[in-house]
């Protein structure tokens, strides 16, 4: 197991060093995003407003103070994007979406729909 793990050391280390030439000549533009964590408990998001950039990642984990069920809906979201929803979750678990579209994300827990929401802001790259 350690010769593989060197072989994949030495890998990540080429692939490294071959990157700043890469975007050095434009030919190609990295869209690999970020990932936001949200925390959900019992019945809130935090933070419930949040600001990420086309191409980022929501990972929405279920703290481990949960007692209670939530999901993830989403309400509302800028044309053509396909609704999501997660199972209703628990404790411990996790749920993770990508964010390809700017615009206004509203996310509701549909048991709790009143008090437990959230805005997501989707701006496009700088
Ligand atoms: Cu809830």
């Amino acid at each position: 197991m350690i010769g593989r793990k060197a072989t994949l050391m030495l890998v990540g280390a080429t692939a490294f060093a071959v990157a700043p030439a890469t975007l050095a000549s434009g030919a190609t533009k990295t869209t690999k995003g970020k990932t936001r964590k949200v925390g959900v408990h019992d019945n809130y998001y935090a933070p419930s407003k949040l600001t990420v950039h086309v191409g980022d990642s929501v990972d929405w984990t279920w703290g481990d103070d949960v007692e209670d069920v939530h999901d993830v809906s989403l309400k509302s979201a800028p044309k053509g994007v396909k609704k999501f929803h997660s199972d209703p979750l628990a404790a411990g678990d996790d749920f993770k979406r990508k964010l390809t579209k700017p615009g206004t994300y509203k996310i509701i827990c549909t048991f709790h729909e009143e008090e437990m929401k959230m805005t997501i802001t989707v701006k496009k790259k700088p």
